[in-house]
């Protein structure tokens, strides 16, 4: 059984505040920290996913979620983030398939199943498939892995990545002749 790790607390990072005496005025500096998200982290991870020979799974967008209440989701519509506190970050790796995370983050995916039909590339099924490999995976309550994303639909899966190492995600539902190459990695520093 995996014991989860605990995270001390980063002190100082949330805020500096420095007063300064002069002349009998006292002035007060606060600066916003880059990192205002929270320790550890929750990423939000936007992704379509398309038949491997149209490009297969791409990263769209990536952001920390401010907030702890996740964005509203529909599996037609997608997510709204209308009215939620999130930061955006650039990825570390800018090839559109590899995430970073830290041990401990939280990452939410927003999956887009893309219909490749007329294309003229071969679609088999009428689904991807979305699972994740790697040294442990836990599942938010709620959340399916491995899902179905129906072409046209949304998907949606919060995990939690306690452990650092080398994780993968595929698609587990043959989708077209390359679908053994419809991957991406997920590294856990
Ligand atoms: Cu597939």
């Amino acid at each position: 059984m995996q014991v989860p790790k605990k995270h001390l607390p980063v002190v100082g990072l949330l805020g500096l505040v420095i007063i300064a005496a002069a002349g009998g005025t006292v002035y007060y500096y606060q600066f916003a920290s880059p990192h205002a998200h929270a320790i550890p982290a929750h990423r939000l991870v936007f992704m379509t996913a398309v038949i491997q020979e149209l490009g297969g799974f791409h990263l769209n967008n990536t952001a920390f979620l401010n907030q702890t209440t996740l964005p509203a989701f529909d599996a037609s519509k997608g997510y709204n983030l209308t009215g939620v506190k999130y930061q955006d970050y650039v990825p570390t790796y800018s090839d559109n398939k590899t995430i970073n995370a830290n041990a401990g983050d939280i990452i939410t995916f927003f999956i887009h199943g893309i219909d490749g039909s007329g294309h003229g590339v071969q679609q088999i099924g009428s689904a991807h498939g979305f699972e994740i490999d790697g040294p442990t995976v836990s599942v938010a309550p709620g959340g399916v892995l491995p899902g179905t994303i129906p072409f046209g639909q949304w998907y949606t899966v919060t995990v939690t990545f306690t452990t650092a190492g080398s994780y993968s995600y595929r698609c587990n539902i043959v989708c077209s002749l390359q679908h053994q190459f419809m991957t991406g990695n997920i590294v856990v520093s």
